[in-house]
């Protein structure tokens, strides 16, 4: 009796809260006063037309792909508004540090997208970016991008730089120790940077709910000391004013924020999986009522500011687009095999030497 007496009198020292916000319903109708932005039609337009490009993109990717001449390739099939909403909330002399599946913000960024098809067709050249030259190059290694990204905002923060830097990654990385280590750190010396988990539900086979016990991945943010603010994923109105409102926060030297964009993977993991094997034709369809291109473009056409003839003059324009960067791509002479044993060392190990001389066709005799 005593000891349930003590801890009804434990005091409350602390509350949290998580906020969630959308504006477009799935039919494209709006569920409260739009961002002052959405009154820019030139805007939704770029947010419309990148995500429409980013979509055929992608299947001329996988096209490519199944035809032997893609190495292998990550669609980001019903995420399209989380890549295009944030890159498209960045300053230019912001840094971006994207995952694997954020093909979309690299593309909005000024990457070429040739560049794109020859880091996936195993040609490093391609993470070279011509455009946003301080990008970082596509991460592979789920999570390992987060210190990096904590790394260059502190670097902003040190030479007073009003810059930040985005950092995006996928609901599986949020279970790895590097993205709450960078969090920490983040947080801990207030630097100006933005973390967006993408939550389309899977890492690979994984569902969300063997991901984590935690009822959000915007709380996450909490324990590190920032705000975590949970976004509809499909609604790319509601990430650019959730990014933008982060990124002018970080900017004034209010420290980091986290963004969890909730959306769901309507493809493969990638050309390399098969995820009719670990999840119902069903579950997939429900989740093509809320996808994000139809979305806005139901929300354009109640406008009145999009017809059938704007979406076909579109279709075409990314084609072409598309296809003149695919020959670019086909046409670009194969680096040599040697060349993979370029740019790991300033001096080549003995052991290497003899296999970088063996792959180049000279032999010792
Ligand atoms: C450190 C590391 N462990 C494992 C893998 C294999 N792997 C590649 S993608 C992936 C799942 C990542 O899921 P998530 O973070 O949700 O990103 P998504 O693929 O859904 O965009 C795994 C485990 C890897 N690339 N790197
Ligand atoms: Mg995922």
């Amino acid at each position: 009796m005593a000891s349930r007496r003590a801890s009804e009198e434990l005091p409350v020292i602390a509350r949290f809260e998580v906020r969630r916000r959308n504006y477009l319903a799935p039919d494209g109708s709006a569920n409260r006063l739009l961002p002052a932005f959405a009154t820019d039609s030139k805007l939704l337009f770029a947010l419309y037309r990148a995500m429409v490009l980013l979509r055929q993109f992608d299947r001329k990717a996988v096209a490519l792909q199944r035809t032997g001449r893609l190495g292998t390739y990550a669609v980001s099939l019903g995420q399209e508004a989380v890549s295009v909403g944030i890159a498209s909330a960045m300053q230019e002399e912001d840094v971006l540090v994207p995952s694997y599946r954020d093909n979309g913000a690299l593309i909005w960024r000024g990457v070429k997208l040739e560049e794109i098809l020859l880091f996936w067709g195993g040609d490093e050249r391609g993470n070279d970016f011509s455009g946003p030259v301080h990008d970082f190059p596509f991460c592979v290694p789920v999570g390992s991008q987060a210190p990096h990204a904590a790394g260059v905002a502190y670097a902003f923060k040190l030479r007073k730089e009003r810059r930040v830097a985005v950092c995006m990654f996928g609901d599986g990385a949020t279970s790895k120790g590097d993205v709450y280590e960078a969090m920490n750190f983040a947080g801990t010396h207030k630097l100006p940077i933005v973390f967006v988990a993408t939550n389309n539900q899977w890492a690979i086979s994984v569902p969300l709910r063997l991901q984590t016990g935690s009822e959000t991945l915007a709380q996450k943010a909490i324990a590190a000391g920032f705000t975590g603010e949970q976004v509809d994923g499909n609604d790319v109105v509601a990430l650019r004013a959730a990014a933008a409102e982060a990124m002018a926060a970080a900017r004034e030297g209010k420290g980091p924020r986290f963004i969890e964009a909730v959306t769901y993977r309507l493809g493969d993991h990638t050309t390399s999986d098969d995820a009719s094997r670990y999840r119902s034709a069903e579950d997939v369809q429900a989740h093509w009522k809320e996808e994000p291109v139809a979305r806005l473009r139901s929300y354009l056409v109640r406008q009145k500011m999009w017809s059938k003839a704007d979406e076909e003059q579109l279709a075409a324009e990314c084609h072409e687009r598309i296809e003149a960067a695919v020959e670019r791509y086909l046409a670009t002479e194969p680096r040599r095999p040697e060349t993979m044993f370029d740019h790991l060392y300033a001096d080549l190990p003995e052991a290497y030497v003899a296999q970088r001389r063996e792959l180049s066709g000279e032999h010792d005799g």
